[in-house]
């Protein structure tokens, strides 16, 4: 029987052994490592727009508390002169971003690479009004009982999205019960008492020095940020049998056998630029979230746990993966620590490892919601601190790409909503900057091209950072185009297509259309000045930004085709295509990162953690073995000289750009590194700090290794590493929108189920075809084209294909 998809824990947050000789004493040297406990021990819970970190602590509980837009930064009464970063007025010498672009691209075109370089500085941003994403603050609860407790546990149920604590102090048992509900918008927590009744205090202290107003059996806190003005409202309500009073700035709860409180919270951002605000009064914003709790109050916990489950469930519910493990009743922090050595049974890993990966899928559901104004951060949305590393924002040179990565393959495409949303609402604050900075403007002057650079916020800070060199990436905004873009491919959602995606890979496009000046010496046209993230150096195009232009012309040209709209533009983009030729194999057999670059290694750093110049390969499919195979080698070359030590996320981009080689093995020894070096107690990843996005990327990596689906084929089992020799898969999506089960054994497919969910073609590769027949629902055989390693015949919507061994009874 399967195993329950349980985080266990014997331990509270507090008192859990942490990873890292001395990691408390980093917390105090090197506040970018964050709060330690809180990263490597917490367990998170969300409704996409609300957080809650639980610590599980007796006789106090701490909840860290979080809502998605708390953000400092963007407009103010203080900044008055705020625009998205960038420079708008003439420097000293009269002249504006645009004027030195225009130079240093005359510059490189002249072969004076130097004084071009030198000028790259000139094509940065200013820093005020960058801003952070906050913590909201901590919500206590003191329980009266003794210190001492017995038989104490702590879990987190993924397929429920429920934390639960529990122990035993005296005669008396103790639970805790805590969700975040998506359909009534409040966090949840319930107190019981068995064996007798409880007594506790319930506070919540502000982060951001807001005081608590306490009224029956209320709790707000209304406040604004000095930074911003941005209004925040929290209004916690409590429900018991035992009695509710007043307590100084505290709810004191005594003689109860169950209270609940229902926490609702929210602020006053929206997404309009330049605004960024509902423009609700501070009484508005209050009235909407003292009623979202009385709301919930009035239904009462059980109706909203039903609701929460089934919400959670709807989504979480459609993959399934088995791997053949069993974690032998071990926590999860036992199997994370038994994981790296030789005592840990190969049953304890693949235990592990499927909760992981159901981990992935679990964050995404709780960080990332249709309807939210956001997407998940470098954090999803949990963050104990007002200085979170990297102000906790989203980052286009991988980061929040990677954020969305197992969204679309593990079915979940509307959590990628937020977005799609979010880079829709860029397009007005970076066609400021486009003109900026580049003078992308048609001749009367107006505006008809967007572009984004490497760090956002949610304040449409679209210009290049204030430091070039990590600054800038005009290509941010194509790459995150193609994940956008890849929403379409894996549900051929027409209108969301038409609506959304295309008008903004056509208006991308038109950016780069607009800025792509010829190399003299390669004869390319490329985009400059270029940086590869984050180790340059400057140059007049590289494989980087080349691959995810030319990837954007190819995604613009897609979707142009499936609607059947601007002919013309295509083959103007397919022109442009043939003169970007952006894969170069270098002397060591290598992909070049850089056109002049030769042997690999020589420049940049050797083992660096980007892996810019294979994007080609993962997550784009310009490299591959059916279309570039001297490429596809090359790729190898690459990224066995990259090495595999590295970040969190890097271990994570690695995973899947070993999957896209076909090497199962190589990819599952860098999970093996990933277990032993980037994953926290609780499952985080961690760079270090604790950054999200590795999660993502696993999820997205073991997927990849049981399915590809680029380039019109679906692939079964592309790298099926031998510990994974048993297993099966259900409710996988591939692009066409075609949902994919598969059972193994012996490292061979037993039967794999296609599920189109539109009329089609479709063509499967799996290594032994030849050996496998296909049937439809009915057990009838389904005619098909057959080559080598592939088959191809015409899906019906709805209709079931089952893949099977010759001989084998269905
Ligand atoms: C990218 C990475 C860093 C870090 C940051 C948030 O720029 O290069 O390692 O993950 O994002």
């Amino acid at each position: 029987m399967e195993e329950k998809l349980v985080l266990r824990y014997r331990k509270s947050a507090s008192e859990m052994k942490l990873i890292g000789a001395g990691a408390k004493r980093l917390l105090q040297k090197n506040p970018m490592v964050g709060d330690q406990v809180w990263q490597q021990a917490v367990l998170p819970l969300g409704n996409g727009a609300i957080g809650m970190s639980v610590y599980g602590d007796v006789p106090r509980e701490r909840i860290t508390l979080n809502h998605k837009t708390l953000w400092a930064g963007g407009p103010s009464p203080l900044r008055p002169d705020y625009a998205g970063g960038n420079i708008l007025k003439p420097d000293r010498d009269g002249k504006l971003p645009r004027d030195y672009y225009r130079e240093i691209r005359q510059a490189f075109q002249a072969g004076r690479s130097v004084e071009a370089s030198a000028l790259c500085d000139k094509l940065v941003g200013k820093e005020e009004g960058y801003g952070s994403y906050l913590c909201w603050g901590e919500w206590n609860v003191a329980f009266d009982h003794e210190e001492k407790i017995d038989d104490y546990w702590r879990t987190l149920d993924l397929e429920r999205a429920i934390c639960n604590v529990g122990y035993r102090a005296g005669a008396i048992e103790y639970r805790r019960s805590y969700f975040v509900s998506r359909p009534d918008r409040v966090a949840v927590c319930r107190l019981q008492a068995q064996g007798g009744t409880f007594s506790a205090t319930l506070s919540i202290a502000s982060a951001q020095s807001c005081p608590s107003v306490v009224d029956g059996e209320w709790l707000r806190q209304n406040g604004s940020l000095q930074d911003n003005g941005l209004q925040f409202s929290l209004a916690c309500v409590c429900r018991t049998d035992g009695k509710v009073t007043v307590s100084g700035d505290c709810l004191r709860i005594a003689d109860a056998t169950t209270a609940d409180c229902f926490v609702a919270m929210d602020t006053d951002y929206y997404d309009n630029y330049p605004v960024y605000r509902t423009g609700e009064s501070a009484r508005q914003l209050q009235e909407r979230v003292d009623d979202t709790a009385r709301k919930a109050a009035c239904k009462g916990y059980a109706a909203i746990y039903e609701d929460h489950i089934e919400d959670f469930g709807s989504i979480f519910g459609r993959v399934r993966l088995d791997l053949d493990g069993a974690s032998g009743n071990r926590t999860t922090d036992e199997l994370l620590a038994r994981y790296g050595t030789r005592a840990c049974a190969p049953a304890e890993k693949r235990a592990l490892e499927r909760l992981l990966f159901a981990y992935g899928r679990y964050l995404t559901i709780s960080c990332s919601r249709e309807g939210d104004l956001l997407p998940s951060n470098l954090q999803g949305i949990w963050n104990c601190s007002n200085r979170p590393a990297w102000s906790c924002d989203f980052h286009l040179n991988i980061n929040l790409q990677m954020n969305y990565w197992p969204t679309y393959n593990t079915s979940m495409a509307e959590c990628a909503m937020p977005l799609i949303r979010f880079i829709d609402r860029l397009r007005e604050p970076g066609r400021v900057t486009a003109r900026a900075y580049t003078g992308s403007e048609q001749e009367d002057g107006k505006p008809y091209a967007f572009v984004c650079h490497n760090q956002n916020t949610p304040y449409g800070w679209t210009c290049p950072g204030w430091s070039f060199d990590w600054g800038w990436s005009p290509v941010s905004a194509a790459w995150i185009l193609h994940n956008i873009f890849e929403y379409y491919q894996y549900t051929r959602d027409l209108k969301i297509l038409k609506d959304k995606i295309y008008p903004m890979l056509k208006e991308s496009a038109a950016y780069f259309r607009a800025n792509l000046f010829l190399d003299p010496v390669t004869g390319r046209l490329v985009s400059v000045p270029s940086y590869s993230p984050e180790h340059g150096p400057r140059t007049m195009g590289n494989t980087y930004e080349q691959t995810l232009i030319c990837q954007l012309f190819y995604d613009c040209i897609e979707a142009a085709r499936a609607l059947g709209v601007d002919a013309d533009l295509q083959s103007k983009l397919s022109d442009l295509i043939d003169r970007l030729n952006p894969i170069e194999i270098g002397q060591s057999g290598q992909i070049k990162e850089w056109y002049h670059e030769k042997k690999v290694g020589k420049i940049g750093q050797k083992r660096h953690r980007h892996l810019s110049h294979l994007l080609g390969l993962y997550p784009c499919a310009l490299i591959d073995k059916r279309t570039m195979p001297s490429q596809f080698k090359a790729a190898r070359v690459s990224l066995e000289r990259r090495g595999d030590k590295s970040t969190g996320w890097a271990m994570g981009q690695r995973i899947n750009t070993w999957a896209r080689l076909g090497d199962g093995e190589r990819a599952y020894r860098l999970i093996g590194t990933l277990f032993t070096r980037g994953i926290y107690p609780n499952l985080w990843d961690t760079h270090p700090p604790f950054q999200i996005d590795g999660n993502f990327a696993y999820t997205a990596g073991v997927c990849e290794m049981l399915m590809q689906s680029h380039l019109g084929e679906i692939e079964l089992l592309p790298a099926l590493p031998a510990a994974w020799a048993k297993g099966s898969v259900s409710g996988l999506t591939a692009r066409g929108a075609v949902i994919v089960d598969m059972v193994w054994e012996n490292g061979e497919l037993i039967s794999g189920n296609l599920t189109p969910t539109g009329d089609g073609k479709l063509i499967v590769r799996y290594a032994k075809i030849r050996d496998y027949r296909l049937y439809d629902r009915s057990g009838k055989e389904t005619p098909c084209d057959r080559d080598e390693d592939t088959i191809a015949f015409a899906g019906q919507a709805g209709e079931r294909y089952c893949l099977c061994p010759i001989g084998r009874v269905l």
